[in-house]
């Protein structure tokens, strides 16, 4: 893979910060937590001071990463390079200008796989056809001929299983597995990872999932499995694990060609999931006009309101 901003451009660029933040994107996925580890692990080699940043807690399967014990949710201070990894777009960090401005940052690098990815950065390295942001970040180690170490390759293989399924979504090109290959070799357990990526499920989510089932419904015309997930229906479950994980189960039904999962947060707005396995859809379109983002094959939306049941259906009132 050909980097957009050769790799020894940025890494002499990160070398000259003294203080650097590293920002990933609200309910953050395998994907998002790898890539924060693996590059924090990196930066820390270059001598500078770094900080973990995430809007929201991380699920507690994938605490054990390295470094990830030093992440935050609050980052009040200001730092000359903010790196964001796997956001497509600073809302998705939930960061507005006023505080990216806050943070007075002479650098900003943009490093995401998003194809609807704003290219919000001063260097952006911005590739839709990677699998991952951690695929990026192999290829980005690998161009400055960084030595793989387990510490290294665990985070980089874990971000890759996450967000290709585990080697099952159309997004695993040869590439993906011959870089995660290279990773198993430098010392990444492949079962270890798998574990750590997926064994995320817990009874309670089970037992929401069987109420929110129970109302599921598949349209016969679209084929699109519509279900909606109340605060009632999640009765303490966090919120992102019932949607992705669902969202992600739902697209393994026979005779479904797209999924919509809809969560109602606590926060007054119902956040959209989008799933597909059909090369002819795109479900970032649907969410794009809903205000939100991502890829062909998953992507996600929030919009403002509740979920309330009619006669014919349910709705997203205000
Ligand atoms: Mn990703």
């Amino acid at each position: 893979m050909r980097l957009d901003v050769p790799s020894e451009q940025l890494d002499v660029r990160l070398r000259q910060c003294q203080r650097m933040l590293l920002v990933g994107h609200a309910q953050p996925d395998a994907d998002c937590l790898g890539s924060l580890s693996a590059f924090s692990t990196y930066l820390d080699g270059l001598g500078g001071a770094v900080e973990l940043y995430c809007p929201t807690l991380i699920p507690p399967n994938l605490r054990p990463l390295p470094n990830l014990e030093r992440l935050r949710t609050v980052a009040s201070g200001s730092y000359d390079a903010i790196i964001f990894l796997d956001c497509g777009n600073l809302h998705q960090a939930q960061v507005n200008s006023d505080r990216l401005a806050a943070w007075r940052p002479a650098l900003v690098v943009n490093i995401d796989h998003h194809h609807t990815n704003a290219r919000f950065g001063d260097l952006n390295l911005v590739h839709p056809q990677a699998a991952a942001t951690t695929e990026i970040l192999y290829h980005y180690f690998r161009q400055l001929r960084l030595p793989l170490s387990p510490t290294l390759a665990t985070p980089l293989l874990a971000g890759i299983l996450g967000d290709t399924g585990g080697f099952h979504h159309p997004n695993t090109t040869p590439g993906v597995l011959r870089a995660a290959a290279d990773l198993v070799a430098a010392g990444a357990s492949l079962p270890q990872v798998h574990h750590l990526a997926f064994q995320d499920k817990t009874v309670g989510m089970l037992q929401c999932w069987g109420r929110v089932l129970s109302r599921l419904t598949v349209s016969p015309r679209t084929g699109m499995a519509v279900a909606v997930v109340t605060r009632a229906d999640l009765a303490g479950q966090p919120d992102a694990a019932a949607a992705s994980g669902l969202a992600n189960f739902l697209n393994t039904v026979g005779g479904v060609r797209a999924v919509l999962v809809l969560v109602e947060q606590a926060d007054g707005t119902v956040r959209g999931s989008l799933r597909s396995r059909d090369p002819l859809l795109d479900v970032s379109k649907f969410a794009t006009l809903c205000g939100g983002g991502g890829h062909k094959m998953a992507a996600g939306f929030t919009v403002k309101g509740r979920l309330a049941e009619t006669s014919t259906g349910w709705k997203i009132v205000a």
